[in-house]
C-alpha cells in the first residue's frame, strides 16, 4: 500500500526527452597556433573560431560538441579511448602532425565502433609528399582536404548524415 501523497503522473512518451549525442572533434599538435602563424597556408581563423563553426554545425542536427587539442600523442590516444568508452556518436579529427606518424592513434581509432572523419586544412595531396601517407585515413569512413576550416563543418553534415541525426543541411 502507497503511504499517503499522490500517484507520479504517467510519462508520456512525447515527454521524455533523449540525451543529444555527441561528437567529439579532436585536433593535433600545432593547431593552437591557428590564426596566429602561416596565414597563407592555414588561414586566419584561430582554433576558437574553428571551434564556434563545429558547434554551430553540430546544432543544426542536434548534436553536441567535445572540442579538443593537443600537442602530446598519448592524450589524443586517451581522448579517443574516452569517446568510445562515452558512447560518441561519431569523431572528427585533424590528426595534424600525427597523421603521418601514429600507429597508436591508428590502434586507438581500430576501436570506435562510430565512424570516424578525417578532416585537413590544406590539401595534403598538393604538398609535399610525405604529407599523402595517412594512417588515420585507414580506418577513416571519409576524408575531407582543401576546404580550409570549412572541412569541419562538412565534416559535421557528413557525419550527422551517417549517424541519421535529424536536422537541417543547408
Ligand atoms: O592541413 C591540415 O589540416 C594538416 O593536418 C595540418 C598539419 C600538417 O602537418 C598536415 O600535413 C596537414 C599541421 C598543423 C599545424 O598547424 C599550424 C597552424 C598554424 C600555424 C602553424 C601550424
Amino acid at each position: 500500500m502507497r503511504c499517503g501523497g499522490r500517484a507520479p503522473a504517467p510519462i508520456s512518451p512525447g515527454a521524455v526527452r533523449e540525451m543529444p549525442k555527441t561528437v567529439y572533434v579532436l585536433n593535433g599538435p600545432n593547431l593552437n597556433l591557428l590564426g596566429a602563424r602561416e596565414p597563407d597556408l592555414y588561414g586566419r581563423a584561430t582554433l576558437a573560431e574553428v571551434e564556434k563553426l563545429c558547434r554551430a554545425a553540430a546544432q543544426r542536427f542536434g548534436l553536441a560538441v567535445e572540442f579538443r587539442q593537443s600537442n602530446h600523442e598519448g592524450e589524443i590516444v586517451d581522448w579517443i579511448q574516452e569517446a568510445r568508452a562515452e558512447k560518441a556518436a561519431g569523431l572528427i579529427i585533424n590528426p595534424a602532425g600525427y597523421t603521418t606518424t601514429s600507429v597508436a592513434i591508428l590502434d586507438a581509432l581500430h576501436t570506435m565502433e562510430a565512424p570516424v572523419i578525417e578532416v585537413h586544412i590544406t590539401n595534403i595531396h598538393a604538398r609535399e609528399s610525405f604529407r599523402r601517407h595517412s594512417y588515420v585515413s585507414r580506418v577513416a569512413r571519409a576524408v575531407i582536404c582543401g576546404f580550409g576550416i570549412e572541412g569541419y563543418a562538412l565534416a559535421m553534415t557528413g557525419l550527422a548524415d551517417l549517424i541519421g541525426a535529424e536536422g537541417r543541411k543547408g
